[in-house]
């Protein structure tokens, strides 16, 4: 039998990012055809659906069903994602699931143990920062040892503001989660402890807390600190530097423009996530469709990365909400991974 060309996919959850995938896979990306879509609201998946040439199901767990559908997209809720990425293992169907995984250490070990009775991998989770050129240089510079073994690096991540449903622990398991599956994968070693320091609150903080200074001890020595703010106002800002013995890296800036002007030289700040990562997305959603119509999910952030980063979440959380350090235990890793 031929591979398939196309790959015939299903969009759950069609908010802000799952709009957004849709655009990228029916008009950036070849190859792709966005046959269903699901939502809980079902004005919205129709509308969705219809703009996109696509079929609405009144629930994803018919979308993962239907035989019109080869892989599956979930861009719902955080809270949703086990039961729709459970179904699709049971259907033998790859899964493309935005982080988090889950927002559980239990549920993520619910789709460890799916995965694993499935016997090959079928998911891949959404920390796109591995396919950004940015960070991909950087850890090709580190990698060169040209700035010899790295010691220490500083992140910011920094959002001009965050969704009414915020919650304060959203600050870590939404925004700081992609810190912490970006260093585990930039140094290639686990994460041993976090702590969680509270500076002065912002006044734009609302019940937040915000912002934040968030530790993480590396199970090789490397430490790192991440700036969390999620209402700076003034735009979309993602830093980081690594600290080397012979030498430093830093993410450049993203601005494509230099404006000289009146006295002043002005690079344009980012306006969101879709602002600052949106080519990014494209390269990972390329590079998992490539991989499906290959013969399976292969590289990219899987369900182990979803979970180690779900069970340092928690840790962090636990870090804030206790002013304590938390050291981390993972499970034992399964050879699937
Ligand atoms: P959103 O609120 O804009 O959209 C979520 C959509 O899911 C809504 O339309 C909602 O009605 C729908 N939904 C909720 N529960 C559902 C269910 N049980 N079944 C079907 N649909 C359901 O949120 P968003 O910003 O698009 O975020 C969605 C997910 O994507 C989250 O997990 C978020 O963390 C992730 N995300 C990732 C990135 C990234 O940079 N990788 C960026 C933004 C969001
Ligand atoms: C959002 O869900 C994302 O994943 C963005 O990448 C992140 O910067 C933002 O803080 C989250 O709310």
């Amino acid at each position: 039998m031929t591979a398939p060309t196309t790959l015939r996919v299903g969009v759950i959850g069609t908010g802000m990012i799952g709009r957004d995938h849709i655009r990228r896979m029916t008009t950036v990306l070849s190859g792709i055809a966005v046959v269903a879509v699901a939502d809980v609201d079902p004005a919205v998946a129709e509308r969705v659906a219809a703009e996109a040439g696509a079929v609405a199901f009144p629930d994803g767990l018919d979308l993962i069903a239907a035989d019109s559908v080869d892989a599956v997209l979930v861009c719902s809720w955080g809270g949703t994602h086990e039961r729709y990425v459970l179904a699709a293992i049971a259907a033998g169907k790859p899964v493309f699931c935005e982080k988090p995984l889950a927002t559980t250490e239990k549920a993520c070990l619910r789709i460890m143990a799916a995965e694993v009775a499935h016997g090959s991998r079928l998911v891949q989770v959404g920390y796109m920062r591995r396919y950004d050129a940015a960070y991909l240089a950087m850890k090709q510079l580190l990698e060169s040892g040209a700035i010899g073994a790295p010691l220490m690096m500083h992140c910011a991540h920094r959002n001009a503001g965050v969704p009414a449903f915020y919650e304060p622990e959203n600050t870590i398991t939404d925004t700081a989660v992609h810190e912490i599956d970006m260093v585990r994968w930039m140094f290639g070693s686990e994460i041993a402890a976090v702590r969680v320091l509270r500076p002065r609150a912002s006044r734009n903080a609302g019940d937040l807390p915000d912002p934040l200074l968030i530790v993480l001890e590396l199970a090789n020595g490397v430490l790192v600190d991440v700036e969390i703010s999620v209402n700076v106002r003034y735009g979309y800002d993602i830093r980081g530097e690594i600290l080397g013995e012979d030498g430093t890296v830093s993410l450049g800036d993203p601005g494509l423009i230099s404006v000289r002007r009146a006295g002043r030289v002005a690079t344009p700040v980012p306006a969101d996530w879709r602002d600052r990562f949106g080519s990014t997305y494209d390269v990972e959603l390329r590079a998992w469709a490539d991989s499906v119509l290959g013969g399976g999910v292969s590289g990219g952030p899987g369900t182990w990365d979803g979970y180690a980063a779900a069970v340092v979440s928690d840790a962090a959380v636990r870090a804030l909400r206790t002013g304590e350090r938390i050291e981390v235990t993972l499970a034992e890793r399964p050879g699937l991974y």
